[in-house]
């Protein structure tokens, strides 16, 4: 197989992030052979929605289709674990959806079953695309900030922030123990992970449930969406925010941060770092522009610009300087270099995407921080 347009992909799940999906398989030029809903009726619809050729009637006919290579899934986190382990034993490639499962039991399995089979097994961490965090690891990676220090940051959202506002995630059983860190904690612990290149080893963590009284719509409701009608009280242990301190193995220090419930704070990740030379810092509603702070010198904006990037960073970018690159954006970027080691034939050398062993250890990381928020205690990942 040669060309991206040789290849057959299937996505699972209609909702908010199987459209985002979309989108980008079809920018890439990939063959979107249908998509599988939660029922007959929502397939149906999301495959009109989406444009696909046709909506799958189950996994099994997904798997069964030999003109589907990868497979996207987007479905609810509770499913991951056993769509995922019956796709790549059934000889697909598959994207996952963070968190990529429910335990560090199930992602340590998961884990194992993608090396057996030999396929790509990508994690959808797709913040790590944006142009000018590829720079950043980059930039990190060949001594560009000396010594990492201090590295703090945050990531707020508010579309959960009133007790009428209702979503799959807010179920334990359907999104897993901790929600607020799962969903989009464990986006900034991977991003600053990939940037620094290692990966924190104890965390003390304070968790919060804000709102533990809800109103359940009676219906279905998708994400970011309000829903009408009749309502059932429901009562909510899963997080709202959490405070979370991070020691690193190499000495730096970090705290960091989440919650679903800041007014105003639309999809606001922020993260600073602090090193002994220099510091950098991005803000994802100002995408494009990388802080480059310094003592002795007046600090800089880098702008995402091909000429002015890393070969990383511009290898991520596809539009030209000015002409904004965002959230749709990162998908794109991400799936192309998973689409390009799935035609070379495995992960090449230099790919950034967040594999199985990322996804795992984020799994970790939220045991770790469940466990010591519940013991008022410093406790180690894994
Ligand atoms: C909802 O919190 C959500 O869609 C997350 O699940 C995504 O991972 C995040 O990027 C945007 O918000």
């Amino acid at each position: 197989m040669a060309h991206v347009s040789e290849l057959g992909v299937a996505v699972i799940g209609t909702g908010f992030i199987g459209g985002v999906h979309t989108w980008a398989i079809r920018r890439l030029g990939a063959q979107l052979r249908g998509v599988l809903g939660s029922s007959p009726e929502r397939g149906a619809e999301g495959a009109r929605a989406m444009g696909a050729p046709r909506a799958y009637g189950s996994l099994e006919e997904i798997i069964a289709d030999p003109s589907v290579d990868i497979v996207h899934v987007t479905s609810p986190n509770h499913a991951h674990y056993a769509q995922v382990k019956a796709l790549l034993e059934g000889g697909k490639h598959v994207v996952c959806e963070k968190p990529l499962s429910m335990t560090s039991a199930e992602s340590a399995e998961m884990v194992e079953i993608a090396r057996k089979a030999g396929k790509v097994a990508a994690v959808c961490y797709n913040i790590r695309f944006y142009p000018l965090n590829q720079h950043a690891h980059r930039m990190v990676a060949d001594g560009g900030i000396g010594r990492t220090r201090f590295v703090t940051g945050h990531y707020h959202q508010d579309w959960l922030a009133k007790e009428t506002d209702w979503n799959w995630r807010l179920l334990p059983e359907a999104g897993g123990a901790l929600r607020a860190v799962g969903d989009i904690g464990t986006h900034w612990v991977d991003l600053t992970s990939f940037i620094l290149g290692e990966k924190p080893a104890e965390v003390l963590a304070e968790l919060t449930t804000f709102l533990p009284e809800r109103r359940r719509p009676a219906g279905p409701v998708a994400t970011f969406s309000a829903a009408a009608g009749e309502t059932i009280p429901t009562h909510i242990e899963t997080d709202d925010t959490a405070q979370i301190l991070l020691r690193y193995p190499s000495g730096a220090r970090g705290t960091v941060t989440i919650s679903q419930v800041n007014i105003g704070r639309k999809n606001s990740l922020l993260w600073d770092i602090a090193g002994s030379d220099t510091s950098a810092s991005w803000y994802s509603e100002t995408p494009d522009h990388l802080f480059i702070g310094h003592r002795d010198a007046p600090n800089q904006i880098l702008q995402r610009d091909f000429g002015l990037m890393n070969a990383t960073g511009t290898a991520a970018a596809s539009l030209p300087p000015g002409h904004v690159e965002g959230f749709a954006d990162t998908f794109f970027a991400l799936f192309r270099q998973v689409y390009g080691d799935v035609l070379a034939g495995g992960r090449q050398a230099g790919s950034t995407w967040a594999t199985f062993e990322d996804g795992h250890f984020e799994m970790l990381f939220c045991e770790a921080v469940l466990e010591s928020a519940k013991s008022s205690s410093w406790v180690k990942i894994g």
